[in-house]
């Protein structure tokens, strides 16, 4: 099978952003979390639609939105660290996620230096490498060791057993397979009953007001929203509402 993550991966370069120091506290994460991304481009959609970053983001923070989630990936999803430096300089009180593909320590020091208050770290990027594990467990801790907050993301029951080995405090179920980019809306619904005490947000196809009212009555703590609020940002306060 035609392998895009690994392709994502091998092709992903590290940024060579201009030597910053964090100037702005580390945001802690509390109770709901509302998240909407910046994401220019898909694998699955391609070019999603030309918008202003600040712009959208002003429109997210209007409705309540209360986390900005930031796709830095270049080649896939046409993002960059910049996006995120200019929305932390604009808003440096509002909680930003770094969306990205990251695997090393590297990534982890650059994104607390541009901003970045919760960091991705997705499970399938190494539930299959030899001490892949261990590898997850000290990207978490040096991120957590920077006062960092990390969604661990997964996408079935052998991943979540390996997340939860991490002891994660904030666990993201992808309802999109990565591999595929096919959504299986109930996915999320069927792990989550194997949560317990545990934040869990869920992630992707979310496309309406029916969406994220099953979201809530299933005791999700939050939501991850993307291309369908970019594409029609009336649909903003009506997955909030
Ligand atoms: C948003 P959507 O379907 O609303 O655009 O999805 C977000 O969940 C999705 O971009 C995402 C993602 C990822 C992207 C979830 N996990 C990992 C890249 C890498």
């Amino acid at each position: 099978m035609y392998d895009i993550l690994k392709e994502i991966i091998d092709k992903r370069q590290i940024e060579n952003v201009y030597p910053q120091k964090r100037t702005v506290p580390v945001l802690k994460p509390k109770n709901n979390l509302v998240i909407m991304e910046i994401k220019k481009s898909s694998p699955s959609k391609g070019k999603i639609k030309n918008f202003n970053i600040l712009e959208q983001t002003n429109l997210y923070i209007e409705n309540g939105v209360n986390c900005i989630s930031v796709l830095t990936e270049k080649n896939f999803f046409g993002g960059s660290l910049n996006d995120l430096i200019k929305i932390k300089n604009k808003y440096p009180n509002i909680l930003v996620l770094r969306k990205d593909f990251l695997t090393s320590k590297k990534d982890i020091e650059i994104s607390y230096n541009v901003g970045a208050d919760i960091i991705l770290l997705i499970t399938s990027l190494f539930i299959k490498e030899k001490n892949g594990l261990k590898k997850m467990k000290e990207l978490k801790d040096y991120a957590e060791k920077l006062g960092m907050t990390c969604l661990i993301e997964i996408h079935s029951k052998k991943e979540l057993n390996f997340a939860l080995k991490l002891e994660p405090k904030l666990l993201g179920i992808n309802s999109r397979d990565l591999n595929t980019f096919k959504i299986k809306k109930e996915l999320p619904f069927e792990l989550k009953k194997y949560i317990k005490k545990i934040k869990v947000i869920y992630e992707s196809g979310i496309n309406n007001y029916l969406d994220s009212f099953s979201i809530g009555v299933f005791g999700f703590n939050g939501i991850l929203c993307g291309t369908s609020v970019i594409e029609n940002k009336k649909r903003i306060p009506e997955i909030i509402k």
